[in-house]
Formats: C-alpha cells, sequence, structure tokens
C-alpha cells in the first residue's frame, strides 16, 4: 500500500523513517514526490490544502495526523471515504501533563506571584485544598476523560460535559444545555477539549463567561474558534475573569495587533499543548492499517455529519 503524507507543521523527515519502522511494507511518499497519484491508497495529513486529495483517484482512507479533524474537514471537496482521527497514548498523555501544569500554576498562583514578582510586591495567598477548588472540562473524550480523571486524583472536585452520556469515576457527568449551565456555574477552573463544529464554535462567549464564578480562569487547549475573542478580553478587563491560558487560536499565530498579546491575565503558547510524536503515533496509523487489510473497521473514524 502506498502512502503520502502532507503537513506544514510536522516533519515528514521524521514520520517517513517511523512510518516504516512499525509498518516495513508501507510504501512512504512525500507530498512534493507522489509517484503515480492512481497508486496512492492513504494519505495522513495536517490541514491540506483544499482539494488536493482530489487528484489521488483511488485514495481508500485519510489519517488525520491530529485529533482535531475541523482542519481537514474544512475541505468541502474532501474525497468521500473514511477520516480517521488521531488516538495515541502519548498524545493523551502529553495533553493530561499540559492541562495539570495550566490547572495547578493558577490553583497554586504561580500566575499572580509572577506577576507581583515584577512589580517588586511580597503578599502571600494561602490556596484553598484542591478539594474546594472545582474544575469543569468541555469534553470527556480521548483526551477530557483523560485529563478530568488527572484532575480528579489530584484532588480536584471535577465535573465534564459531553453530548453523550458518560461515567467517569471521580468526575460529575452533564450534558446537554442545561448541563452546561451547571458546569459553568461551578467552575472556578474552566478547560475546553471540544472538537471544533458547528455546534461547538463561539462556545466561550460572553454569556458562558457571565456564568462562570467571579474569579474564575480559563484554559484553552481546544480550539481558537471555541472563543469569541472580544468577549474573553472584555471578561478579563472587568474584572469578572482572573485569567486564561491559551495554546490554540482563531489564526496561529494571532496578527501582531491582536490583544491576547502582551495581555497581563493571559499566557499564550503556541500550539503546542500536545504534539503528535510519529514515534508513537506511526504505530496507530499501522495498526489502522493493518485492520483496513484485514477488512476490518478502523479506530476512530470520524462521524463527518457530526464533524468529530
Ligand atoms: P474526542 O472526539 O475524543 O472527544 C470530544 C468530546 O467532546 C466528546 O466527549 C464529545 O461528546 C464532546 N462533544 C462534542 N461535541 C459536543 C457538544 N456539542 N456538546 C457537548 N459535548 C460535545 O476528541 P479528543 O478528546 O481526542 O480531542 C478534543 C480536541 O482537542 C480535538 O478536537 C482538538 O481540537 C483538540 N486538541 C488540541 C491539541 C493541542 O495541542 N492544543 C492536541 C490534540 C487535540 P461525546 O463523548 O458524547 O461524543
Ligand atoms: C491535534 C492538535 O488536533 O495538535 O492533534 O491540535
Amino acid at each position: 500500500m502506498a502512502l503520502i503524507f502532507y503537513s506544514e507543521a510536522d516533519s515528514y523527515d521524521a514520520w517517513a523513517p517511523a512510518l516504516r519502522a512499525a509498518m516495513p511494507e508501507l510504501d512512504v511518499r512525500p507530498w512534493d514526490a507522489p509517484g503515480d497519484p492512481a497508486e496512492i491508497d492513504l494519505a495522513l495529513v495536517w490541514r491540506p490544502p483544499a482539494g488536493s486529495l482530489r487528484r489521488f483517484p483511488n485514495l481508500r482512507l485519510i489519517f488525520s495526523l491530529g485529533a482535531g479533524v475541523d482542519g481537514v474537514l474544512a475541505d468541502a471537496t474532501l474525497p468521500p471515504v473514511p477520516l480517521v482521527r488521531m488516538i495515541d497514548p502519548s498524545l493523551t498523555r502529553g495533553m493530561t501533563e499540559y492541562v495539570l501544569a495550566a490547572v495547578l500554576r493558577h490553583h497554586r498562583s504561580l500566575d499572580l506571584f509572577e506577576r507581583q514578582g515584577h512589580e517588586g510586591v511580597w503578599d502571600p495567598v494561602v490556596p484553598p485544598p484542591a478539594h474546594e477548588r472545582r474544575v469543569g472540562v468541555l469534553g470527556l473524550g480521548e483526551l477530557g476523560v483523560d485529563a478530568a480523571t488527572a484532575l480528579a486524583d489530584h484532588g480536584f472536585a471535577v465535573a465534564g460535559w459531553s453530548r453523550s452520556a458518560k461515567a467517569v469515576p471521580g468526575v460529575a457527568c452533564l450534558g446537554g444545555p442545561d448541563g452546561l449551565a451547571t458546569l459553568l456555574a461551578r467552575s472556578d477552573i474552566l478547560v475546553c477539549l471540544l472538537p471544533l463544529t458547528a455546534e461547538t464554535a463561539g462556545v466561550l462567549n460572553a454569556e458562558a463567561f457571565a456564568r462562570l464564578p467571579t474569579g474564575a480562569f480559563v484554559i484553552n487547549v481546544a480550539r481558537g474558534g471555541h472563543v469569541v475573542d472580544a468577549d474573553l478580553i472584555a471578561a478579563l478587563d472587568s474584572g469578572h475573569l482572573a485569567g486564561a491560558t491559551l495554546d490554540v487560536f482563531q489564526d496561529e499565530p494571532p496578527p501582531a495587533d491582536h490583544p491576547f498579546w502582551r495581555h497581563p491575565k493571559i499566557l499564550m503558547t503556541p500550539h503546542v499543548a500536545s504534539i503528535t510524536d510519529p514515534r508513537s503515533a506511526a504505530a496507530a496509523v499501522a495498526a489502522n492499517v493493518r485492520r483496513l487489510r484485514a477488512g476490518e473497521p478502523p479506530v476512530g473514524v470520524v462521524d463527518r455529519a457530526r464533524g468529530y
């Protein structure tokens, strides 16, 4: 089988050997040297140019290099073959690490002390015990469940929100619009781990921020499109929100004059919350290629109508 690779964010030179190590018989080809397009069976992509996958007439399956597939589904002319998202233990571990770091940074006032230090201020603030800090996790999928569980294991009072009903040990599971309102009202720290879909775009807006308790903190590690930027700035500037950690943005990087840059209450990171590591993720891709060859359904097929 032949696989074509496209990503401006990931290295072909790292992925090709990892894929060949996981599946020596796989014929891995770079985007700019695909050979005969009719020979390509598989595509492994991150945000491919719209229409570009149409040139492979015998494509059987598209693998997303990311867990989020909004950048692939944005192509209205995407070939009608199964789209498989990335599910990889190291991606999950990386995200949970980032979420824990961001939650603990705020829980232990490190963000405040950093600001105070720059101003020469010595003002001890004693954090509440973790069980009194309520954390809300939007999205209880591959990443959300792992992060919520790790937060609960650290002693935080964790609630999560998903579309379908869930039971996650140690996590109060909510769903639907009422569940969202309940979760927001009890979230001292809110973590967004939703996929970006027509339903979830702009979910972090003025109404949602108003429902959060005064002094709440927002962490967005999902997609920039979940946040209404002007509403976040307004909620921070009014003092209603204490701060935000943002890893993802509407435009990446945001334009130089975007108010997120240099905002004293915002920590920005350049979409690095969790990075797909070819050394482990190639095994997940190879396992799915083997399933395809055996006539079995791949793991992680996206429901295109749902958008994730
Ligand atoms: P999953 O598809 O496994 O989980 C998505 C979760 O969101 C599910 O629990 C789903 O509910 C819930 N959900 C979806 N739509 C709604 C809705 N309308 N209302 C309520 N809940 C909803 O995704 P992952 O956990 O693997 O990834 C989540 C996102 O994280 C990705 O889509 C990507 O955007 C982002 N990401 C960011 C990275 C970074 O470095 N910043 C790295 C990797 C991913 P249900 O379970 O009922 O279906
Ligand atoms: C992903 C991402 O979706 O890196 O995996 O954002």
